[in-house]
């Protein structure tokens, strides 16, 4: 009997200690935030670097890329399931290719925006989910940039 309620103890104390790591988190109030910025990092010397906001609505999930410099020839981006560090090669959900335009402040950057109505923000952010760019269509394997999804760390790892 003795050994048993020590083993309860443990796992009440160890329960405790992880929903203390959640609640940490910095999440606005009981709900979760509507929108995320993921900074996304150049990759195999692209230079290319700048972010993806991520924006809950009414509509659905509104993801807008903005890098630089504007690519000269429209880029492939897709949300893939993984982290930049190790990405699973299949999209998990297509975006619209990155081509040279302008931001909304009017400065020259490679843009892209896609409304997902099969994927929420809830999702993204509770899996492991990145944000990659591909250098052309007829060059998918160069990744140019990456941006891992991210609440709390939105932070692009280079590789
Ligand atoms: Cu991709």
């Amino acid at each position: 009997m003795k050994p048993l309620l020590i083993g309860a103890a443990a796992l009440a104390v160890s329960l405790t200690a992880s929903a203390g790591a959640q609640t940490a988190a910095p999440m606005p109030k009981a709900n979760m935030p509507s929108q995320v910025t993921v900074t996304m990092a150049a990759q195999n010397n692209s230079n290319e670097r700048g972010t993806a906001v991520l924006s809950q609505t009414d509509k659905g999930l509104v993801v807008t890329l903005s890098l630089t410099p504007a690519p000269s020839a429209a880029q492939p981006a897709h949300i893939h399931e993984g982290t930049c560090a190790k990405l699973n090669p299949a999209p998990a959900y297509p975006l619209k290719n990155v081509t040279a335009g302008t931001t909304q402040s009017g400065s020259a950057a490679g843009t892209s925006t896609t409304t997902l109505t099969n994927v929420t923000l809830d999702k993204l952010t509770k899996g492991d989910y990145a944000i990659n760019v591909h250098k052309s269509a007829s060059d998918l394997k160069t990744y140019v940039s990456c941006g891992d999804i991210k609440l709390a760390n939105p932070s692009g790892t280079t590789q």
